[in-house]
């Protein structure tokens, strides 16, 4: 099995945590020039990464890859509140990477624009659900869900894209499971 990715990835990461027990290659590609785009792009045309090779069988996009490699795995389907928690989780990782794009590409994110507020709003009443969350417990066990918010919010931290002082449990579900199978390896500050 091959997983191809890059180390900074948040949506890699959860993958390289689900597999963290199971034989695999990672294939750390840059995605953005030279031949790390060309096997991209020969290989995904959405163009973007995680993408999973098993024997031939190739699946793009990490929700796709999960649904795939769970009962491989043995995992049970999630339930919908988890799918729902996913669903939050993705936001703002999606509306995270766009404001990351938009900032290299020379925007002020920060500027009064309809894109920018939009994304802006999606963070804070995501992340504001997500705190209650971690308060009341809900990611303690490491599942799937666990680890897309461990890669969410370790990545935000190590790009500096937010302040996390109104989130004090989300810090504390960090920090309670920094030393989780993987997470030491696939560290987006390694990048
Ligand atoms: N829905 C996709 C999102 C994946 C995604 O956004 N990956 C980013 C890296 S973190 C990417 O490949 N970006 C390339 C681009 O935006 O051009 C998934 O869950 O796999």
């Amino acid at each position: 099995m091959k997983l191809y990715g890059s180390q900074t990835s948040p949506y890699v990461r959860r993958i390289r945590l689900l597999l963290a027990t199971t034989a695999h290659e990672f294939i750390n590609l840059n995605i953005f020039a030279g031949e790390g785009r060309q096997t991209l792009a020969a290989i995904n045309p959405a163009l973007r990464i995680p993408m999973l090779d098993d024997a031939g069988q190739v699946i793009f996009d990490s929700g796709v890859i999960y649904r795939y490699l769970a009962p491989k795995l043995g995992i049970a389907p999630l339930s919908w509140y988890q799918e729902n928690q996913l669903t939050v989780i993705n936001a703002v990782s999606d509306s995270l990477v766009m404001l990351l794009q938009c900032s290299r590409s020379g925007f002020d994110t920060n500027e009064d624009k309809l894109f920018f507020n939009l994304q802006r709003e999606r963070i804070a009443t995501s992340l504001y659900v997500l705190e209650q969350q971690a308060a009341n417990n809900e990611f303690a066990n490491w599942d799937y869900v666990a680890m897309a918010l461990y890669s969410l919010v370790d990545w935000a931290l190590f790009r500096e894209l937010l302040e996390f002082d109104d989130y004090p449990a989300l810090l504390a579900f960090v920090a309670q499971n920094n030393a989780q199978p993987m997470i030491k390896d696939s560290d987006p500050r390694l990048g």
